[in-house]
């Protein structure tokens, strides 16, 4: 448990115009792209955050000379399909789910042995949804007990294609499988039982890589090269979430959160919002190498409690515990399910969320799947974040509604996605201070 503590003075109201970090599954991916193209890949917006810079060290590791990053920039000099280099030591990727499951298929095509490691919470995350599914496909990848890191990637496997019937809706698993088919034989196809993020697909694409779509199938074909690009990384929706929470519960906000990306496939923050009463406006829409990004100027509304379709699910499902902060304020019930994806992230979102709300004096009433919570009044208290960054950002916007102080603990891992977070929430009016 880490030592960083957030305290919140309740009240206030949120306005301005911020720009928030990076988009975080973008920068994963523009590193791991970059890395195997040839030529030089210049990326802008990148997040300088934990979780993509543990990416960008273990390219690093591997030979990729890469520059920056510097204020969002980073050149990468890429080294083409067949030139990463043994790394001198496991491959450390902290509290990343998206570098150690992208990796692992990445890697499995690779000629040299390679182990991936992370935190206490990552051991902790299932990868047998990535290993099983690469062992289809010719991997040879060694798990601990039960599926967990560290994994042992063997060099050397040859990869044939496959038509994977994903059993789970996740982006991550999707795009293991598509990064090996670019080093298998013949064609990889995934089908999705929801449309997931579509990061890699539209970035392959971006690279020169032929990736069609039919419905809720995705194909690529192996052998190919990939052609460096430039990527411009626009602000994360999953940061901007916590914004577009606070400034609807606190009364007399009015912020702008500016370039941030609304790919359809993340926007389920959006849609939930507003069906809960929300006033988000989305400005200047536009397009920025290969991703629409938008304006969002969001402005306090009375928000009433809603079952969430199904189908938002996936859309929405890095930033349900910001909505959970919103049920909380909203005027009766909200009812969540079809999302036990949930209790396998950085920590059991669910559960500590639902401990997190009682604490508060929440009625919240966590379900195998989901969570029932009664909106109504947010009271001051101590609750933990379990390490986990989203649950950490979702507890301090509770402090705008809140009766009295909330302070939050085990707040380090915001770093993971949000470098940064205190000070500009600060900026734009929340009441937070950092303690150690
Ligand atoms: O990388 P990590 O730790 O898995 O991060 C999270 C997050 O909240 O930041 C999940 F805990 O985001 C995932 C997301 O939930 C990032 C991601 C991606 O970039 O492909 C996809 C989602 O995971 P999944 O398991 O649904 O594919």
């Amino acid at each position: 448990m880490s030592d960083l503590k957030f305290h919140l003075q309740p009240g206030g109201q949120l306005s301005g115009k911020i720009r928030v970090p990076g988009d975080k599954s973008i920068s994963h991916r523009s590193i791991m792209l970059g890395s195997l193209a040839e030529g030089v890949t210049e990326v802008s917006g990148f997040l300088q955050g934990e979780d993509s810079l543990a990416t960008l060290n273990a390219f690093r590791q591997m030979g990729v000379r890469i520059e920056g990053p510097e204020e969002g920039r980073v050149t990468i000099y890429g080294v083409g399909m067949a030139g990463l280099q043994l790394p001198d030591g496991p491959l450390d990727l902290g509290n990343s789910g998206t570098s150690m499951r992208l990796l692992s298929g990445l890697l499995a095509g690779q000629t040299f042995d390679v182990t991936l490691t992370g935190d206490a919470s990552l051991s902790g995350r299932p990868m047998r949804r990535v290993t099983d599914p690469l062992a289809l496909m010719g991997a040879q990848i060694e798990t601990e007990a039960g599926g967990m890191a560290p994994l042992v990637i063997s060099g050397g496997a040859s990869l044939k294609g496959i038509d994977y019937p994903m059993p789970m809706a996740s982006a991550q698993v999707k795009s293991s499988l598509l990064l090996a088919g670019l080093y298998a034989q013949g064609e990889t196809c995934v089908t999705e039982p929801a449309p997931t993020r579509d990061h890699t697909e539209r970035m392959l694409r971006g690279f020169g890589v032929a990736v069609t779509r039919r419905g809720h199938q995705v194909c690529l074909t192996g052998g190919g090269k990939l052609q460096a690009t430039a990527v411009d990384v626009p602000a994360d929706i999953s940061s901007a979430a916590f914004f577009l929470v606070g400034a609807s519960i606190a009364e007399g906000s009015d912020l702008t959160l500016q370039h941030v990306g609304i790919n359809p496939t993340r926007t389920g923050v959006i849609n939930i919002l507003r069906e809960m009463g929300a006033h988000i406006e989305l400005l200047n829409e536009r397009s920025s190498g290969g991703e629409p990004v938008a304006d969002l100027r969001v402005r306090a509304a009375p928000l009433h409690g809603i079952e969430i379709p199904l189908e938002q699910v996936p859309l929405a499902i890095d930033e349900f515990p910001a909505l959970f902060v919103a049920a909380a304020c909203a005027e009766g019930e909200t009812v969540l399910r079809g999302a036990e994806e949930l209790r396998v992230k950085e920590s059991d979102r669910i559960q500590v969320m639902a401990d997190g709300l009682i604490a508060l004096g929440v009625d919240a009433q966590p379900t195998q799947d989901g969570i029932v919570i009664q909106g109504g009044g947010i009271g001051g208290g101590t609750v933990t974040s379990h390490g986990d960054h989203r649950i950490a950002m979702s507890f301090a916007m509770a402090a705008l509604r809140a009766s009295g102080p909330i302070e939050i603990l085990d707040c380090e891992n915001v770093n993971t996605s949000f470098p940064g977070f205190s000070g500009l929430s600060k900026q734009v009016g929340l009441n937070i201070e950092e303690l150690k």
